[in-house]
């Protein structure tokens, strides 16, 4: 009989999806800004200088595990800590340099003041080498005639050069100049976009604005002709998307139009226009990672609610976005030591690292294997080893090493016939594909779908298991099907002193929930937070709690808090 602790099955499912695909993180970058405290409702909020160099790091710590590359709009009012906060998390920043009017006849235009900013990041840019790609001189403040909100084009393009010159004079020539403007002011700036100093077009453009639905044809459309148009007038320099985004409250109407503001349409937006960009290969800056309260208008409040993540609201995630593989450290909680207790553990992509808790530290496998640690041969310890997901590679330490599977596919460990030595399996979600090595091949579920395996009748022996985050469906092979959880949730199973054998639970991403169907309800951790279902204390009753990789903190309810795996 197997020990309970080791068939809890738990599946990180939310890395599942980018993994081997390095087209995200090349193309869907995130626009950020430090301002994530206040009220989104009412525009009450601290002073933009009064966030410190450890606020912008934790900031930083968080976003890595999904984007790979920020952009700003300027290097003061505590964005001066961004490049720094960047470096020490392998972030790379395009830095905006604000360009600043005055009241001043004749120009407006405060050169000294704009040009101090350029002169700022290119003194950060030497003293943190790598992490500087661009300067944006300039974001949607281009006028067409002299006045004391707007900068006229020979001002920008005053701007750009000093940078372009000043960039070269200091041996940073690889850094890029631009500045950022929406679409339909780039349609009537053609000059501005084939000036000299211009290495790329940043252009602006919200279907969001524009009533449009969140992922229709109606949306991609409108979207590709705008980015069609600065293409037109780009003269062949690339156009990056410098803002696009959706916000997820503030009413349906705004002065010059209608919205669809909602947590669900912003979710399905930046799904469809992340695939939008990866098959355009446009890189494309996502408007933004923290809401910013301060943006709050009556007239616009929509403005205060473009965040992926609620910063006043303990950095509540709104929608699900993928992990990147390069700096996750991914928990693994299993047996290691034979003691019947779990053992809190988690393997990092980026240098190999298997950190087993007050057990040992060993390196197996590197990059975007998938930690599938299990007992493959039967003897009570959990045996680390790695899904290669590129090659259908399992390497088991001290073991095996064996081709099961390809690209794409999901690897599904489990006990599935009941004799105390967990199999290899994989789960391929493009056909609903089960294959257990040396055992069986059986088409269960579909595209979609995530696989969970466990013994969910109580009989020893691992079931197929699937459940459907559409409608929430799950389905147990030969067991039963019933619907539990919704679309932004994360399937788990434990034991719960229930009769039978595993329940099935779920945590939502959006909230802190986690609900054991049959057993309770209740609210613990939040946001990117990988849940954990674990037998540290008990090994009859599962614990829940989670682990935060931007912080290395583990939470498990009622059993302990400790950090262990921090960046
Ligand atoms: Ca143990
Ligand atoms: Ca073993
Ligand atoms: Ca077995
Ligand atoms: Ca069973």
């Amino acid at each position: 009989m197997r020990n309970r602790s080791l068939s809890v099955l738990v599946l990180f499912v939310l890395l599942l999806p980018i993994c081997g695909f390095a087209s995200y993180e090349d193309y869907v970058h995130i626009g950020y800004q430090v301002y994530k405290k206040g009220d989104p409702t009412t525009g009450t909020s601290p002073a933009w200088d009064s966030y410190s160099y450890q606020d912008v790091l934790s900031d930083m710590r968080l976003i890595r595990h999904h984007f790979t590359h920020i952009r700003t709009w300027t290097i003061q009012y505590s964005n001066q800590y961004v490049i720094q906060a960047a470096h020490a998390c392998g972030v790379k920043v395009a830095m905006g340099a604000w360009a600043f009017p005055t009241s001043t006849a004749p120009d407006y235009f405060d050169e000294a003041k704009s040009k101090a900013e350029i002169d700022s990041i290119i003194a950060q840019a030497k003293q943190y080498p790598g992490t500087v790609t661009t300067i944006i001189c300039g974001n949607e403040n281009l006028s067409d005639s002299p006045g004391p909100s707007g900068i006229i084009q020979a001002n920008i393009e005053l701007l750009m050069a000093y940078a372009r010159t000043q960039l070269d004079a200091n041996g940073l020539s690889g850094i890029k100049v631009t500045t950022c403007q929406t679409s339909g002011v780039w349609a009537g700036h053609g000059s501005l976009a084939q000036s000299a100093a211009i290495d790329e077009v940043w252009a602006d453009i919200y279907p969001f604005w524009h009533d449009n639905n969140p992922d229709d044809q109606a949306m991609t459309d409108y979207f590709k002709t705008e980015y069609d148009n600065v293409v037109g007038i780009a003269g062949g320099k690339t156009v990056v998307i410098g803002e696009t985004g959706w916000a997820t409250a503030g009413g349906t109407t705004w002065p010059g139009g209608n919205c669809k503001p909602s947590e669900a349409n912003a979710g399905k937006f930046f799904k469809a226009i992340s695939g939008w960009f990866e098959d355009n290969k446009v890189e494309g800056h996502i408007f933004e990672f923290f809401d910013e309260p301060w943006k709050w208008s009556a007239g616009m409040p929509q403005e205060s609610h473009f965040g992926i993540f609620e910063g006043w609201n303990n950095n509540r995630q709104k929608y699900s976005i993928p992990t990147i593989s390069s700096h996750a450290n991914i928990p693994r909680v299993r047996d290691y030591n034979g003691d019947d207790y779990s053992d809190i553990a988690f393997f990092d992509q980026t240098s190999g690292l298997w950190a087993l808790y007050d057990i040992s530290r060993v390196y197996y496998g590197a990059g975007e294997d998938e930690p599938v640690a299990d007992d493959y041969d039967g003897d009570g310890t959990a045996d680390v080893g790695i899904f290669r997901p590129a090659s259908g590679l399992w390497a088991i330490r001290g073991l095996t090493r064996v081709y099961f599977g390809a690209s794409s596919d999901t690897g599904v460990s489990g006990d599935y016939d009941g004799d105390g030595t967990d199999e290899i399996g994989i789960f391929r979600d493009s056909s609903g594909l089960w294959a257990v090595r040396d055992m069986t091949r059986i088409y269960f579920g579909n595209s979609n779908d995530i696989p969970v395996a466990g013994d969910s009748d109580g009989d020893g022996t691992d079931d197929i298991t699937i459940f459907r985050p559409d409608t929430g469906l799950w389905a147990i092979q030969g067991v039963s099907r019933f619907y539990f959880g919704s679309h932004s949730d994360t399937p788990l199973q434990g034991y719960f002193e229930t009769a039978g054998g595993v329940n099935p639970a779920i945590f939502r991403h959006t909230t802190g929930l986690w609900a054991i169907r049959g057993v309770s309800r209740v609210y613990y951790g939040s946001g990117s937070d990988y849940p954990i279902m674990s037998n540290l204390y008990s090994t009859s009753s599962a614990e829940l709690g989670i682990f935060r990789p931007s912080t290395g903190l583990w939470a498990i309810r009622g059993v302990t808090r400790i950090y262990y795996g921090a960046p």
